[in-house]
């Protein structure tokens, strides 16, 4: 870990009172933690917009276990993407849903790709994928490789 820097920073009264209302209720003891983790926020948003950039996801949906075809057609995708997929965990919520949750890696793109194909199947009601990336503190932020 590297030293901690102090810095000033100029913003207006009104601003600034949202902000300490805001990080409260988010349960932030001080500004500096909040504002790092904004700072965090924003750098792996940056670094995964790239297509090409190593990233871990998850991929949370729910789907219809009645609908025809559908626990085929995921079982499917999900070997078509093999290599990206750490682990698939399933839930069987009622009698109705099921839910899973697929830990990815690999390109953006290319869970990207995967993460649009499967949400868009038919009988799958909801989904979300979240991406992330390490965060250093300790080297800069490397750059975007070549598109
Ligand atoms: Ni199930």
């Amino acid at each position: 870990m590297t030293k901690l820097v102090r810095f000033g920073i100029s913003m207006e009264q009104d601003l600034l009172d949202n902000f300490d209302h805001l990080i409260s209720h988010k349960g932030y003891s001080n500004r500096s933690e909040a504002i790092r983790d904004i700072v965090r926020e924003k750098l792996v948003e940056e670094n995964t917009s790239s297509p090409y950039e190593h990233i871990y996801a998850a991929l949370v949906y729910i789907y219809d276990h009645h609908k025809r075809n559908l626990e085929k057609s995921l079982s499917s995708l999900q070997h078509e993407f093999f290599q990206n997929i750490i682990s698939t965990t399933h839930v069987h919520v009622d009698h109705d849903s099921c839910l899973e949750v697929i830990l990815l890696q690999g390109k953006a793109k290319v869970i990207k790709t995967l993460s649009e194909k499967l949400l868009s199947i038919k009988g799958v009601q909801h989904g979300k994928l979240t991406i992330t990336t390490p965060v250093k503190s300790s080297n800069k932020q490397k750059h975007h490789h070549n598109h």
